[in-house]
């Protein structure tokens, strides 16, 4: 066997990579560092050179350098904050993505809303994890409500309930994401059953954590057949990229908004508003519409900064070639 196998090597990959140069050498990008990357191969972990790809990319290599990133199957991409259009990826081809929640800090509705968006933006199942149960108790049925058609299971790393459990909902690569201090890295360990990841205590005054993991890293379970990703907590979330995830977090919203009396309601005032309705009725809190709306506008001007980068690059183009034309028209001129 392979130690590929281990590291979520399937058909899809080899078929992939047959498509492409037999002088290189299949690997899976397992940490990267400046410039620098660990990859996993048929013969172990080497270090090698490249930039541009992330933790979980399956690359081919010559000589310990990159040569080409085969098509990702799944990215977990978040807004970089700034004013750049440009998107961080979390981890990529990763199957579920497990989104941590601590039952010893005041429950963020709005945060976990915010993760699951960025989980089925990626285009992975998102899990909800809700940690530490040892040491506190969230409102699994506001969890729930948040978190429409997603798996949330209770765990306790410390006495491990629940992880057998939450194995069960658990396929292929797991990104662990999460704020600091939410027990991802512990959490991995009891799902890896031994101390891979270092994991730190959390402030005392608000169990806030203190960013104890710095890397992004991937993991084989020894027996369950998963490769763990486990991520540094986030200090902002921004979503963008697809109204469809928006869509998918919201999934009770998007059903009553089509049955909205107008195809175009914007649920704000109209008539025969099925979302209104609903608030009114009591069975959608003011606060998930209110973060659905939030969620969509950044999406939007997310998309839009995209756009405006997408018109400035085809400028510049056209000015390339604008000038080349100048410059052979002028050539021609002195030919003529
Ligand atoms: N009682 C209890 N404590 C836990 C449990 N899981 C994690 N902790 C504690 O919570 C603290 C933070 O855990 P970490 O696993 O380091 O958290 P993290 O999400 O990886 O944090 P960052 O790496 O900073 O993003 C540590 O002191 C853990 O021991 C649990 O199930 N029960
Ligand atoms: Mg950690
Ligand atoms: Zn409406």
């Amino acid at each position: 066997m392979s130690p590929l196998d281990h590291y979520g090597l399937d058909q899809h990959w080899l078929t992939e990579f047959e498509k492409l140069s037999r002088k290189t050498i299949l690997a899976r990008v397992v940490r990267v560092d400046r410039g620098e990357f660990d990859a996993i191969t048929d013969s172990g972990i080497v270090r090698a050179t490249g930039t541009g790809i992330c933790t979980g990319d399956w690359v081919t290599l010559d000589s310990f350098r990159l040569v080409a990133t085969l098509p990702r199957q799944t990215a977990i991409e978040r807004a970089s904050a700034g004013t750049t259009s440009d998107t961080q990826v979390l981890g990529a081809n990763v199957d579920t993505v497990v989104v941590t929640v601590a039952s010893d800090t005041a429950l963020d509705l709005g945060r976990v809303e915010r993760y699951i968006t960025l989980a089925w933006g990626s285009g992975a199942v998102p899990v909800v994890a809700i940690t530490k149960a040892d040491s506190g108790s969230v409102n699994e049925e506001l969890v729930l409500e948040a978190a429409p058609g997603v798996t949330v299971c209770s765990t306790s790393a410390l006495s491990d309930g629940g992880i057998d459990s939450l194995t069960a909902h658990l396929h292929g690569t797991i990104a662990l994401i999460g704020p600091s201090g939410s027990g991802k890295s512990t959490l991995g360990n009891a799902l890896l059953g031994g101390s891979v990841f270092a994991t730190g205590a959390t402030r005392s005054a608000d169990s806030k954590g203190r960013h104890t993991t710095a890397h992004r890293e991937l993991v084989p379970t020894p027996s369950s057949g998963l490769v763990l990703l486990d991520t540094p907590g986030l200090r902002s979330v921004g979503v963008q990229g697809s109204e469809d995830a928006v869509a998918s977090a919201f999934s009770d919203i998007d059903e009553l908004a089509a049955t909205c009396r107008f195809g175009d309601c914007a649920h704000e005032r109209e008539p025969g508003c099925a979302v209104l309705a609903a608030v009114d009725a009591g069975e959608l809190t003011e606060r998930r519409l209110g973060n659905y709306r939030k969620l969509l506008r950044e999406n939007a001007w997310a998309t839009s900064r995209h756009d405006a980068r997408a018109r400035r690059e085809k400028l510049r183009e056209y000015k390339q070639i604008s000038k080349s034309l100048r410059q052979k028209y002028a050539a021609d001129g002195r030919t003529r």
